[in-house]
């Protein structure tokens, strides 16, 4: 059966979208995210709000999107309810003044919520394609997300198409997504470059309520030069790695590696990248960011699986203009499979991942800023960590000028436990927590990664309970923190 779509501008499809109905967008970071239809469900927003009628939508994606959703949904009060990640300053704000009640969640966990109603009816997706088949099966751009549950959960879809992305990305998504319980088989990727779905998302052409054009860049800031802090954190994941390869606890073709997102995450590749000690690697992760392009072409990486490419404008060209080189290279897949634990176990996969704050324990908070303010979620840092075959988290040893210990007594928030984080590195060195007692693990992290300025009153906090498993004074586990709210700096706290 053929079908000729009906053509929507994007005011026309934004006209469609009710007050309180609950939207599915395609998205995965800024990658792959619809801009025009998001910017003009904000226009509708604001024009219904100024003629005195509520209009408040709820907002589920692959992760965070670009300025054009969640930052122009947010301005406008435009979102009753958003999952399951976010980064947008704008949206943040709503969220931790308490005008978005936000679900911080798993991305591997989206699609199976989505599809046993645990957000209710989804009533639109919202995806963008660079092309459409008359019988309905769209080539995506460049996430996945969970657009496959979406676009079959929800009652009728509007695709944009957006002519910045060619159509010969054909190819490089594998569509796949697990029958439902009890039926669910397993997930037969054995390698980081197994294909075991389809090159095109199938959605049925007669909930396609419309279609429309685009050309809009996905909106993908460039990354911050390299600091120093940051070179150093790289450097010394990079040795650690190489260390563990030399002694034989990597295999010899190394493990595929995962990596988070941001300025950290590109150093570290980046120093991995120029290790003599590293073998040319694969990554299984969700994101690949320009400095995993760049190692492709020296071919320090041999393969990339994810969700998306989330790149710069010009890396992005790049990659279009050479996707001969790129399409053996790369596969595209949801978010459910890509985060799935299954996968990740047999794969053996290290994930290196950036934390706000840990404990001398190993337990790691990613998520809440002095347990309260919501940064920007858990994202597939859980999926990763808890089924890792190494497991590492990385960040500075303080913040904001040295007022913030990032190594605490106990986190503010839990996000990864001390039983799933095997590694904690600094720029100041390694810890590496496997095979020891909670003890051991706070002298080491104190010696290994705190800042020289905080090692004392932390060797104090865990002199002062020398008996029991863990060195816990409950009285003064947040005594640190309770400073910084006090005086705007934690460094002259008093533990016992
Ligand atoms: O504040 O923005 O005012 O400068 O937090 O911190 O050091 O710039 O680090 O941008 O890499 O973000 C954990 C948030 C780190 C991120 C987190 C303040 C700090 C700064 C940002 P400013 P940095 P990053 C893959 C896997 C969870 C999701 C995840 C994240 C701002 O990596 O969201 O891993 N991770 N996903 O000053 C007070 C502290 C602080 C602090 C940092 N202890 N106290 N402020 N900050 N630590 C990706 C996906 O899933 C898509």
């Amino acid at each position: 059966m053929s079908h000729s779509f009906t053509k929507l501008s994007a005011d026309e499809a934004a006209a469609l979208i009710n007050d309180r109905d609950m939207v599915g967008f395609s998205s995965f970071t800024a990658a792959g995210a619809p801009k025009a239809v998001g910017k003009a469900i904000a226009a509708r927003a604001r024009t219904e709000h100024a003629a005195g009628r509520p209009f408040k939508i709820g907002v589920i994606t692959g992760a965070s999107t670009g300025k054009s959703l969640d930052g122009e949904l947010a301005r406008a009060e435009a979102v009753y309810f958003r999952t399951p990640f976010q980064s947008d300053p704008d949206l943040r704000k709503a969220i931790n003044a308490g005008k978005v009640e936000f679900v911080d969640m798993h991305l591997s966990s989206v699609a199976q919520s989505i599809r046993t109603g645990v957000f209710g009816k989804v009533h639109w997706a919202v995806i963008e394609a660079c092309d459409l088949a008359p019988d309905g099966s769209v080539t995506l751009t460049s996430s996945v997300g969970v657009s496959p549950t979406l676009v079959r959960s929800a009652d009728r879809v509007i695709i944009e198409i957006n002519r910045t992305h060619p159509v010969e990305l054909r190819g490089l998504h594998d569509i796949y997504e697990p029958a439902d319980l009890p039926q669910r088989q397993p997930v037969p990727i054995l390698r980081a470059s197994d294909r075991i779905g389809q090159p095109v998302l199938r959605i049925d052409p007669k909930k396609i309520a419309g279609v429309v054009e685009s050309r809009l860049d996905d909106e993908v800031s460039p990354f911050s030069d390299v600091s120093d802090v940051t070179r150093r954190i790289g450097a010394n994941v990079a040795e650690f790695l190489a260390s563990e390869h030399r002694t034989g606890r990597l295999p010899k073709e190394f493990l595929p590696v995962q990596s988070g997102v941001g300025d950290v995450a590109n150093a570290v590749l980046g120093a991995m990248g120029v290790h003599p000690d590293i073998p040319p690697f694969e990554m299984y992760s969700e994101v690949l960011q320009d400095s995993v392009f760049a190692l492709m072409r020296t071919g320090k990486i041999r393969f990339g699986s994810s969700v998306a490419i989330t790149a710069t404008k010009a890396q992005q060209m790049e990659i279009y203009a050479n996707l001969d080189f790129y399409r053996p290279r790369i596969v595209l897949r949801p978010q459910e499979i890509t985060n799935h634990p299954e996968v990740i176990r047999r794969l053996g996969v290290i994930s290196i991942n950036t934390a706000i704050e840990c404990d001398v324990f190993g337990n790691v908070n990613s998520t809440h800023v002095l347990g309260r303010s919501l940064m920007n979620g858990i994202g597939g840092s859980g999926d990763f960590t808890r089924n890792a075959a190494l497991s590492i988290f990385t960040c500075p040893s303080v913040q904001k000028d040295g007022k913030i210990s990032t190594i605490v007594p106990q986190v503010s928030h839990v996000d990864h436990n001390e039983h799933s984080v095997n590694v904690i590195v600094t720029e100041q060195g390694v810890a590496d927590l496997r095979g020891k007692s909670p003890h051991e693990r706070a002298r080491l992290m104190i010696e290994q990664c705190a800042h020289p300025s905080f090692r004392d009153v932390l060797h104090r906090y865990c002199e002062a309970s020398k008996d029991g498993h863990t060195p816990q004074t409950l009285a003064h586990a947040f005594a640190l923190h309770e400073q910084f709210l006090l005086t705007g700096d934690m460094r002259n706290a008093v533990v016992c």
